[in-house]
């Protein structure tokens, strides 16, 4: 019996150190230890072995059981501990590779000099005024004091739509200017109103599109005049442009100011000696102005004994093209993802 048991630890041993899976290791010991397994049998005949022997039997019954379960523990901790090398040998990272980098979208340059445009303003106390781009023909002409044979109202200048229901002409707007005069019609002065936003004429070339974007400004309460209007112009482009800058008012005129203005400031990009931008006159025109004109305070009842006004008008899309160098219009509106990366500005 003493031979049986020492040849199953021997079996057993060799056995478990051949076997590399934890459920195969299972099995041995259910075969050996287990209620139907080759040492519960070898005991079995232990009632044949002479009775002085039997308690030596059992002790190293007992010790085969140990070693056989010793062998198995350590063989079981060996095979997980190969498992976790294979895997951390397959499952590697080479933390020296590239990242995947998220493509993240922008501020479409329009939309910023927009943004840009309407903080300075806002922090010299106007608010933002936003109305339709489909209008009615008194908002976007008759009320500003657009005569009805004004160049601006011939069809080629004006998309005109389907008349309203009840008669009278439907257009797209032509100017931001139907904003600030319902603004005036709604409100009582002091104001100081600002709107920007797309506006439309009929006409296309390198330099114009059908659509594009305009900011106006008005301001009405007692005693203002030209010179409160020409400060804030100086002050404005100053702080949009973020340099030093002349600028000058050329008289102009406008059917819905008087006096009117052009405003020009001294071309970015040649400092005034003369460049392609500037046409050679050292000077960019950015903007028109003047004082709102009497008839047109009259149409949106304000009374011009008591309030004068000025007014100001300008094309944001000429703004970002030269505060953000775009030299061609048309990179505007094309939506080419190649001009668009390229303006994209990280956290903006
Ligand atoms: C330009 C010129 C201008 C205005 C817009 C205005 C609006 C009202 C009354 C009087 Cl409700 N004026 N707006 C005045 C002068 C010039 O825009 O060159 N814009 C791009």
């Amino acid at each position: 019996m003493r031979d049986q048991l020492e040849q199953l630890n021997q079996e057993a041993l060799a056995e478990i150190a051949t076997t590399d899976s934890v459920e195969g290791l299972e099995n041995v010991r259910v075969a050996i230890l287990g209620r139907k397994g080759k040492l519960t049998g070898l005991l079995r005949g232990l009632g044949q072995v002479p009775p002085n022997e039997r308690p030596l039997m059992g002790e190293l019954a007992n010790r085969v059981k140990e070693s056989v379960t010793e062998a198995i523990t350590a063989r079981q901790q060996n095979l997980k501990e190969q498992a976790l090398r294979a895997s951390l040998l397959a499952e590697t990272v080479d933390i020296t590779l590239p990242g995947r980098k998220r493509s993240q979208g922008g501020i479409h340059p329009v939309t910023r000099a927009m943004g840009e445009i309407t903080t300075i303003l806002m922090g010299m106390g106007f608010e933002p005024a936003s109305g339709p781009e489909v209008e009615s023909d008194w908002f976007n002409f008759e009320a500003l004091n657009i005569p009805a044979d004004h160049p601006a109202r011939e069809m080629h200048d004006t998309f005109y739509l389907p008349d309203f229901p009840g008669g009278g002409r439907r257009l797209l707007r032509t100017h931001t200017s139907p904003v600030q005069i319902r603004t005036m019609t709604n409100r009582k002065p002091p104001l100081r109103v600002i709107a920007g936003g797309k506006v439309f004429r009929c006409d296309s070339d390198l330099t114009h599109t059908p659509m594009f974007h305009q900011m106006e400004g008005f301001m009405v309460d007692r005693d203002v005049h030209f010179g409160h209007l020409k400060g804030l112009l100086e002050t404005f482009l100053i702080r949009f442009f973020e340099r030093s800058l002349p600028v000058r008012f050329r008289p102009s005129f406008f059917p819905f100011t008087e006096p009117s203005a052009e405003v020009d400031m001294g071309c970015l990009f040649c400092e005034g000696t003369g460049c392609r931008v500037c046409k050679g006159s050292g000077w960019l025109e950015v903007a028109g102005c003047g004082m709102i004109h009497p008839a047109v305070l009259h149409n949106v009842g304000i009374d011009r004994e008591i309030y004068s006004g000025f007014a100001f008008g300008m094309g944001v899309d000429r703004f970002a093209m030269l505060k953000y160098g775009i030299d061609d219009l048309r990179n505007m509106f094309d939506n080419d993802v190649r001009f668009l990366t390229s303006q994209a500005v990280a956290g903006v």
